[in-house]
């Protein structure tokens, strides 16, 4: 009977459904060396908590996160809420010796994230940075081509991360559009995922311009169900501020010499969750768009000079990551197998006593580069990191 491992969660919302889902279909698809135990979910508001609960299966609930970290039978804390309560539940649950399953950003600043690595390494347990991006199969070739010396030197990074969610002015003032909540607007939801990706495929990031802007200044405040993606009932049509940014662009030089760019916008008109890159070197070039994410786009020069030209790679075979446990070729997997990827990989690490990536020093890398973004957006100049 392999280790049973007790997960609390903290977070009933969006990600609070992915993570769930993430952790139920890991023992039905993989074979663990542990098996994730819903045992409690955590939340403010009872009943919705509840109702959560029996949907998901988790055996408890519990409106205090204080209370849940502290308790023995609890093994790994899973934070699935706003990331301006990232670092203190994250602090508090490795100094119970908690294994930490974070989403992303990390947090609200580099500060913060500091504190949470340094806290995590004291109490050697595994810190996970929920970049659920990094495990989809086709983000995984891409890694592959470009650590098999298939694109050469890469010369530039591209990448795009635009959704139009939030672009209807009469989308409420939620916490996604409140600094003290949120931190930032996309740069810290969509820009984090980008620099992640970034970082994971090409390399540290060395200096950063940056630019912003808000296009709608103030919004009705939220009534009833709003949420990620979700309006949700109009409030009583008194307005609030927008206190962070609707779209962050940023120019970056790597350290390995390349040069690259990052969009991130909630007002791109028409995209929906298109995450994508594109990265272009001396032998061959890459491109992935979320949106048709079992694709690959590959350039090689080996190619015949009339033959060049970017293949599309359906990374659904047996060959390519976590295919194997899934479908046959060609029946393709969606958003939700990334957390189920993810569950799986931290499980591993926690049984077997791995590091996990990308993980709480990954995010302080990340925070460092998108707080410089920001930076040099207020003062504009160039940053060095
Ligand atoms: C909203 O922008 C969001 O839910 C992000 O927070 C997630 O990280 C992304 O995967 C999907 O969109």
């Amino acid at each position: 009977m392999s280790k049973r491992l007790n997960i609390g969660i903290v977070g009933y919302q969006f990600m609070g459904k992915a993570h769930s889902n993430g952790w139920l279909q890991a023992k039905k698809f993989f074979d663990l060396p542990g098996e994730p135990v819903l045992k409690v979910a955590c939340g403010r508001s009872e009943e919705p908590l509840k109702a959560f609960a029996e949907t998901w299966g988790w055996q408890e609930i519990e409106t205090d996160w204080k209370k849940l970290v502290e308790r023995d039978d609890i093994d790994i804390i899973d934070i699935a809420v706003p990331q301006n309560l990232h670092a203190e539940i994250a602090i508090a649950a490795v100094k119970a010796g908690k294994h930490i399953f974070c989403e992303k950003p990390i947090a609200l600043n580099t500060g913060q994230a500091k504190e949470m690595l340094a806290a995590a390494e004291k109490a050697g347990i595994v810190h996970y940075l929920n970049h659920n991006y990094r495990r989809v199969p086709a983000v995984r070739l891409a890694k592959k081509l470009i650590d098999d010396g298939e694109i050469g030197e890469i010369y530039h990074w591209r990448g795009a991360y635009l959704q139009d969610w939030i672009s209807d002015p009469d989308f409420p003032l939620t916490w996604h559009l409140q600094k003290d909540k949120a931190g930032s607007g996309p740069h810290g939801d969509l820009n984090s995922h980008s620099v992640d990706l970034a970082r994971y495929l090409v390399g540290e990031i060395d200096t950063v311009m940056g630019m912003t802007k808000t296009f709608i200044e103030e919004r009705n405040l939220p009534g009833e169900g709003s949420a990620t993606f979700q309006a949700g009932s109009a409030g009583e049509g008194k307005k609030g501020k927008v206190t962070v940014e609707d779209a962050a662009f940023m120019l970056v030089n790597f350290k390995n010499g390349a040069l690259g760019s990052f969009e991130a916008s909630r007002f791109a008109t028409g995209r929906k969750n298109y995450n994508s890159f594109e990265i272009y070197g001396s032998k061959g070039s890459i491109c992935f768009n979320f949106e048709r994410m079992n694709e690959l786009q590959f350039l090689s020069k080996k190619d015949g000079d009339d033959q060049q030209g970017f293949r599309t790679i359906l990374a659904t075979n047996a060959s390519h990551d976590y295919i194997a446990h899934w479908w046959p070729p060609g029946h393709i997997i969606g958003y939700e197998h990334e957390f189920v990827h993810a569950a799986v990989d931290f499980v591993d690490a926690v049984v077997n006593n791995k590091a996990m990536e990308p993980n709480f020093s990954d995010g302080v890398r990340e925070m460092e580069v998108l707080d410089a973004g920001l930076k040099s957006a207020e003062s504009g100049s160039k940053v060095s990191l």
